[in-house]
């Protein structure tokens, strides 16, 4: 009779979810962040500042619940979470409770932080954005929306400055920390100085120094997939909608870095992309945006890369453009001028100050997929120096 009485309770129980699931009028089982296990692992290590949009009814709520669940040590900048005295309050009070949130999340340096943006304005997401690049957060813009809806069918769709991977802050000073010691190398090395010297512009009294030539360094490193300039640049709005982008944005990736190089312009990290990563890599062939012949030339992917650092009043942009040279002679059997083992692994010359290690041990790093978003912020990284 008990075993019968469990049963019944059980199948009640049982019948009660899956009712209560087919009613859900939605369904966040497609972002990443909810359903797979290793991106779920990687935002709990990272710095995520995840921003949510959605119409009123969009299931914000819901979202907020079971993004709460999912991860109890993040810290919800929400109406949903406020009390409900507090919801119907005017919206300079509610902005002033939201943004108090924020910064004490930040403050209290939360792994997680999420916040409604409820007024879903260009400026306020700036706002957002800006505040998450300057704590040194990765953004995730996400929407919500009913089961019925796509993101597109309910809210304008955000094109960011450029998409990429963006590197976890302790894959960050690991790859800061190489790119140091790879520099400390080659000043260490007579042949490297000799051949490199004279191809560059040294107007300081000093003796010429590397760490000192190769001042600009990025604050957010990370590998770009597709530059998009908030939707200026061409192809971006098919990127940005096409199904392997929403499929994968805010997802967890680790890349394999199998090359440090340095020229008289930039320094970069060479990254290999596998198979499920070459597919957010953009199909379209040379296009505008220094795009040029060589990476049609190589295989899709060729020029997925970090840029470390930029010599002055140089863009980050060329580091991709360097490195596709380098590629490019290596595929046209170019001997190196100068060819040594280091400490890291092979380093090759390929003259004009062109140098670069081949990693006897490739590194690992750990990332999001993600977009960057703030306006303002810009001039404060490579791009516009
Ligand atoms: P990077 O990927 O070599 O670092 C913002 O400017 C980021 O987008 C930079 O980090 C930059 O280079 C990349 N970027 C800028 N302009 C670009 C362009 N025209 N084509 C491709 N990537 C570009």
């Amino acid at each position: 009779m008990r075993i019968a009485i469990r049963r019944l309770v059980r199948n009640l129980v049982t019948m009660g979810q899956k009712a209560s699931k087919s009613k859900s009028n939605y369904d966040y089982d497609h972002f990443p962040f909810f359903s797979d296990t290793d991106t779920i692992q990687t935002v709990k290590e990272a710095h995520t500042f995840f921003i949510l949009r959605g119409l009123p009814g969009s299931g914000k709520s819901t979202f907020c619940t079971k993004f709460l669940a999912t991860y109890p040590s993040s810290i919800a900048c929400t109406v949903e979470t406020a009390p409900v005295a507090e919801r119907d309050e005017s919206d300079g009070d509610w902005f002033a409770k939201v943004d108090e949130k924020i910064q004490q999340g930040l403050k209290d340096v939360k792994n997680i932080i999420l916040v409604d943006d409820k007024h879903r304005s260009a400026q306020r997401l700036d706002y957002l954005a800006g505040l998450a690049k300057d704590n040194d957060y990765v953004v995730a813009v996400v929407t919500s929306v009913t089961k019925w809806e796509k993101p597109a069918d309910s809210l304008e769709r955000i094109i960011p400055y450029y998409f990429g991977w963006f590197l976890l802050r302790k894959s960050a000073q690991e790859m800061r920390r190489n790119a140091e010691d790879f520099l400390n190398l080659l000043t260490c090395n007579e042949v490297f100085s000799e051949e490199f010297k004279p191809n560059v512009e040294w107007h300081s009294e000093e003796e010429f120094n590397l760490q000192e030539y190769f001042q600009k360094k990025p604050s957010t490193l990370h590998c770009t997939t597709k530059f998009c300039n908030f939707g200026e640049a061409p192809g971006c709005e098919s990127y940005a909608c096409s199904e392997v982008v929403e499929q994968n944005y805010a997802k967890a990736f680790t890349l394999e870095v199998t090359a440090l190089f340095v020229t008289p312009r930039t320094v970069g990290a060479r990254v290999v992309l596998d198979k499920n990563q070459k597919l957010l890599w953009p199909r379209e062939e040379a296009s505008e945006g220094g795009r040029d012949s060589a990476e049609a030339e190589l295989p899709l992917g060729s020029r997925s890369h970090i840029t470390l650092a930029c010599a002055p009043g140089i863009k980050a942009v060329q580091t991709g453009l360097d490195l596709l040279d380098i590629l490019k002679l290596e595929k046209e059997g170019e001997k190196p001028e100068h060819q040594m083992e280091m400490e890291k692994g092979l380093l090759s010359c390929y003259g004009l100050g062109r140098w670069i290690v081949e990693l006897t041990k490739p590194v690992e790093v750990k990332t999001l997929f993600s977009g960057f978003y703030p306006r303002k912020k810009l001039t404060t990284d490579l791009e516009n120096n």
